[in-house]
């Protein structure tokens, strides 16, 4: 689909350093959301492997902003941002230590994050259900400069797949044909008040994005292997159209008390709390070898 080169196949090497950095992000989250007292830590826990995997092997990221052969990157999940926030850190865009300046007043790390601080972001967001249009305005703007060789990849949340503009936007991409556009969602089943199934079901998402026109595939959003692989996928596989990958995940992944607990979706730990999780994580990380 692109002319770009895909990252070599996953040695047993390459898998320990994403899990490594996956573990990194993790902690990451678990200080940011704790040190500013508020925040989201379930949904990016959740997503510390695919960021991983995105970043280090798939997104054409710079360190240096705006460069104009960059990959687009939306981020329409807004409130994940922690998890974005720490690897665009860990790739060297901004010091680490800026992470602990997360959400406080004047910092370029906002609760929800704007293109006019953070420029590796492309989106303000924080409204949901608005990136996939952004994302399909983008394509197209690559499509009217002549296709030139970069990639939009929208990241998404299953909560927000309940917000219309979602599915003009998924029309659209199709109309479009929009073979150059990559989403993601973060299918962990759980919104702000509780599982997706109880507060307004879903349906078979799989089904809904293909009937409307989309190449769809599903994977394990903590299987590194299956993460590559759909990443792969989605970038090399032919078809003129938009393409969707469903991760499915686990809200707080690596932390016990967090997992699959709609409680963890906003709320920060406590001092006890943090201290518990980053325990866990050091243990996971030890496993890792
Ligand atoms: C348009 C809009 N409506 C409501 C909200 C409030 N809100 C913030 S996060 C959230 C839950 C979204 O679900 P999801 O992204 O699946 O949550 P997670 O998996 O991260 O827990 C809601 C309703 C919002 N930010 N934007």
């Amino acid at each position: 689909m692109s002319e770009r080169s895909l990252p070599e196949p996953l040695t047993p090497d390459s898998t320990r350093e994403l899990a490594l950095l996956a573990n990194t992000i993790r902690q990451d989250i678990v200080r940011m959301v704790t040190k500013a007292a508020s925040g989201h830590p379930g949904g990016p826990l959740g997503l510390a492997d695919i960021y991983a995997v995105l970043f280090r092997r798939y997104l054409r990221f710079y360190p240096e902003p705006n460069k104009p052969d960059r990959d687009r990157f939306i981020l329409s999940n807004a409130h994940v941002c922690a998890v974005a926030y720490s690897v665009i850190a860990r790739m060297g865009a901004i010091e680490v230590e800026e992470l602990d300046t997360f959400r406080r007043l004047g910092s370029r790390l906002q609760g929800h994050p704007s293109p006019l601080y953070f420029p590796w972001i492309e989106n303000a967001g924080g409204s949901l259900g608005q990136g996939l249009s952004f994302g399909v305005g983008t394509a197209l703007a690559n499509r009217l400069d002549g296709e030139p060789d970069w990639l939009t990849w929208v990241a998404m949340s299953d909560g927000e797949c309940q917000e219309g503009m979602t599915w003009e936007a998924a029309m659209s991409a199709a109309h479009y044909r929009l073979r150059k556009l990559i989403a993601f969602v973060d299918y962990n089943r759980i919104q702000i008040d509780g599982h997706t199934d109880d507060v307004m079901s879903l349906g078979d998402l799989h089904e809904k994005f293909k009937a409307f026109g989309w190449l769809v595939r599903d994977a394990d959003g903590h299987d590194l292997m299956a993460i590559d692989d759909a990443f792969r996928w989605a970038v090399e596989t032919d078809g003129d159209a938009p393409r969707m990958i469903l991760f499915r995940t686990i809200l707080g992944k690596g932390v016990s008390f967090m997992e699959d607990n709609p409680k963890w979706h906003g709320s920060p730990p406590s001092e006890d709390q943090c201290e518990q999780a980053i325990a866990e994580l050091e243990a996971a990380r030890a496993a890792i070898g």
